[in-house]
């Protein structure tokens, strides 16, 4: 990784890089405001054993042609990038010298809003995929967990600002998720840049 301020976070079958800060306070707040009104947010359902079930958080996917992501029925067509986003894009691959041609953004309302468990190993990510987080407005707690040695496990504070770079066979071995809160919260935006090799979804 390139970019010095990202720190190695030691942990068994993975690859995790942290820089607390990435983006100064004020960047991140004119980052924060320019997306919440641009990005074009989705309210999504997935279907779960038959029903509807709405997704618990907004969300959004922009990319370069081609990168459409599919998964549990949605299919979501990448918009075209607009600049901020593009800016971001043009630092955080710098930092982590890795190309991305798609990102997802979720938008967290509230503590009611999350993320459950789950890998992003899709296969049109490849088998090691770098995927560069970016988090910006509240701050969240987000847990990773070995999938097979339950002793391993790591909760990080996501602030504003901070980027996490999941890399080498983390996704093959690790589960992470934004647990729900019980707290009242402020909405909080992720960014998670990645390299989708282009083709018919997946
Ligand atoms: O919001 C986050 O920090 C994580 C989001 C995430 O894991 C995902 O969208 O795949
Ligand atoms: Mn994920």
């Amino acid at each position: 990784m390139k970019d010095e301020r990202l720190q190695l976070l030691a942990l068994p079958d993975a690859e995790l890089y942290y820089a607390r800060g990435f983006l100064g306070t004020d960047e991140a707040e004119h980052f924060f405001q320019a997306l919440e009104n641009k990005v074009a947010w989705r309210r999504d359902e997935i279907t779960l054993f038959g029903r509807p079930v709405a997704v618990p958080r907004l969300q959004a996917w922009y990319g370069d042609p081609g990168t459409d992501y599919r998964y549990s029925g949605l299919d979501l067509s990448p918009e075209p990038w607009f600049d901020e986003l593009q800016a971001l894009r043009e630092r955080v691959s710098a930092a982590c010298e890795t190309p991305f041609n798609s990102v997802l953004i979720n938008y967290y309302r509230n503590g009611s809003d999350g993320v459950g468990w789950h890998r992003d190993n899709e296969q049109s990510l490849g088998p090691r995929p770098v995927i560069a987080s970016l988090s910006l407005g509240q701050s969240r707690r987000f847990s990773l967990r070995h999938r097979d040695l339950p002793e391993h496990k790591l909760q990080l504070e996501l602030n504003s600002g901070d980027l996490l770079i999941m890399a080498g066979a983390t996704q093959h071995h690790w589960l992470h998720a934004i647990p729900k809160s019980r707290r009242q919260l402020a909405p909080r935006i992720n960014l998670s840049f990645r390299y989708r090799i282009p083709g018919p979804g997946g």
